[in-house]
């Protein structure tokens, strides 16, 4: 069994409800035990900032699976949710991104392991420390660290529990 914490991210339709189907079909995946949900975060959107704000929580996993299997399973929810990929960074019903693979590490541009920006984001960072505030990375470095680093530029406020 490897842990893995997973990043669930909505801005268009019913975000609530986009994200609450996402852990419900992950709970349903085969090979996958959801074992912690943080909270629902908001935040302004970064990267494309023309777009509606993001809710975004993190799921903690137990899974049998490998990465590429873990992420074949992210895209099918995703699909699942409605998702249509046509601005790279554009709203989206539904993100799953792998932040963190048990001790994976890998460069593959197809799947960087740990997540490459996962050290930038507050709205990452945050419902990632509560889920898992003992959390270090396959390099060593606590999680907590990553999040002190940041500045205080990017607000990330709790806006409900799933
Ligand atoms: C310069 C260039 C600085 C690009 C930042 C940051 C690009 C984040 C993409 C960037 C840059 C992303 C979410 C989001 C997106 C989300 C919130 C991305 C991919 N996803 N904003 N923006 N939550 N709050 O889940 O993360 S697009
Ligand atoms: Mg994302
Ligand atoms: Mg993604």
């Amino acid at each position: 069994m490897t842990r893995a914490y997973l990043g669930l991210g909505s801005n268009e339709g019913d975000r609530m409800e986009n994200l609450r189907q996402g852990v419900m079909a992950l709970k349903e995946a085969d090979g996958v035990v959801v074992v912690g949900i943080s909270s629902v975060y908001e935040s302004e959107p970064v990267g494309m900032t023309d777009q509606p704000d993001f809710l975004n929580a993190v799921v903690a996993v137990e899974t049998t699976l490998d990465p590429n299997e873990l992420l074949e399973l992210a895209f099918e929810v995703e699909r699942r949710q409605g998702r249509q990929r046509l601005l790279r960074w554009g709203p989206r019903t539904l993100d799953v991104d792998l932040l963190v693979v048990g001790d994976v590490v890998s460069d593959d541009p197809a799947l960087t392991l740990p997540h490459p920006r996962l050290n930038e984001r507050r709205f990452v960072l945050e419902p990632l420390m509560e889920v898992e505030p003992e959390l270090r990375l396959p390099d060593g470095t606590p999680a907590g660290v990553l999040l002190e680093r940041l500045g205080g530029e990017q607000a990330v406020w709790k806006a409900g529990e799933l």
